[in-house]
């Protein structure tokens, strides 16, 4: 009897730390993951989480034993009748007294991570604008006069400083390994900051984590920690205007982005990229999109989704709805350019927008 439900208990015990391990297997190697922290106030986060998760486990773990255990004890067996208890001062006063100790243990690592998170940023703190926007991240850094989207490089141990907005409805900021998640809401202007800890070359993934129409799941972003020194050059190749197309194709690709005339055929004629998107030092001076004046410096497209290349720039300005829905139905979205350009315009504008380092 007792091996019986020895065996049991052994193989209920390595099915349950299957699964723990199977989820952590991926916490070197994953960039969304929440249990690698990064920063000082993931650090803060992870050190709650952890503390919860152990309880928990030990919580789990004394009930299930004594579930098992008093159905054992108490079964009714020849010459044993099955009883039913009731009323026990001592033991009521007991399981109410570990669940308060075990909140309040809870409690103080809480109530110590709470305020600092919500406190204010250091005064040497880098400060970023973000706004987000059905379905990509507006980034701009008010004191370095930079603008880009999707794609961000701050530097190491400095604090950063998040002034989060948003346009059309609620969407919400999250990089599971630094810092997060805050909604950004219309009208409204939430903060966050954090002080990263570790430069890598890899991106720390970030995430829209509030469901803001058709194309939620694909908005992303992707945050570059850098050492001081390729961050200061970072930002020096950002703060310069676009350079003037070099290949003949590029020119002529740059002709027709600039003239916004040229988007008429005989199906239609649509708006020209310069309505909607700014290429610095260039008459494009659209408000509405990201920002191109440095768009080959950035690895992804499309808020994170798609690899920065040719064929998926092709793809995209082809028809962006196919890559990423909702993009062109949406009441000033991008065209679908295939329906008034020829594949040779397009591969023209491609090669131009490549040159945009
Ligand atoms: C009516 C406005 C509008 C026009 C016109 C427009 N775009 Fe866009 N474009 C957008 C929006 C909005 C996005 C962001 C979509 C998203 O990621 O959800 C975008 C994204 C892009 C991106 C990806 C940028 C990034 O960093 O992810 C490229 C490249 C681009 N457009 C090129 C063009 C070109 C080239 C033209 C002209 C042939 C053009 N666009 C015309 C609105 C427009
Ligand atoms: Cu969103």
């Amino acid at each position: 009897m007792l091996s019986i439900m020895k065996r049991k208990t052994v193989f209920s015990f390595s099915a349950i730390i299957g699964i723990f391990l199977s989820a952590c297997s991926s916490w070197q190697t994953d960039p969304q993951t929440t249990v690698n922290p990064k920063s000082d106030m993931a650090y803060l986060i992870q050190d709650v989480y952890v503390l919860v998760s152990w309880l928990a486990l030990i919580v789990f773990v004394v009930i299930m034993f004594a579930i098992v255990y008093i159905s054992w004890k108490f079964r009714e067996r020849p010459g044993v009748e099955a009883q039913q208890f009731h009323g026990d001062t001592r033991l009521e006063i007991i399981w109410t007294l570990i669940p308060i100790l075990i909140v309040v243990t809870i409690f103080i690592p809480t109530a110590n991570a709470i305020p600092k998170m919500k406190s204010d940023p250091p005064a040497n703190a880098l400060q970023i604008d973000v706004v987000g926007k059905q379905w990509w991240f507006e980034f701009k850094y008010p004191e370095l006069n930079i603008t880009t989207a999707n794609e961000i490089h701050i530097p190491v141990n400095t604090p950063v400083a998040f002034n989060l907005e948003s346009t059309d409805v609620i969407h919400a900021f999250w990089i599971p390994q630094l810092g997060g998640k805050v909604d950004m809401v219309p009208g409204h202007s939430n903060k966050m900051w954090f002080t990263p800890t570790e430069a890598r070359k890899e991106a720390y993934l970030g995430q829209c984590t509030e469901f803001c129409g058709t194309s939620h799941a694909n908005m992303l972003f992707r945050v570059f920690v850098d050492e001081q020194d390729d961050f200061n050059q970072w930002v020096n190749d950002q703060q310069s205007v676009a350079i003037p197309a070099q290949s003949e194709l590029a020119k002529q690709g740059e002709a027709l982005l600039l003239n916004n005339v040229a988007f008429i055929s005989e199906n239609g004629s649509a708006v020209g990229c310069v309505t909607c998107h700014k290429i610095e030092g260039t008459t494009a001076m659209g408000m509405l999109a990201p920002n191109l004046t440095h768009i080959a410096s950035r690895s992804t497209i499309a808020a994170g989704v798609f690899e920065n290349n040719k064929e998926n720039l092709i793809k995209w300005i082809s028809n962006p709805s196919k890559m990423k829905p909702g993009v062109s139905e949406r009441t000033g979205g991008m065209p679908m350019y295939e329906n008034y350009l020829s594949e040779e315009q397009i591969e023209s504008i491609v090669a131009y927008l490549m040159e945009l380092q």
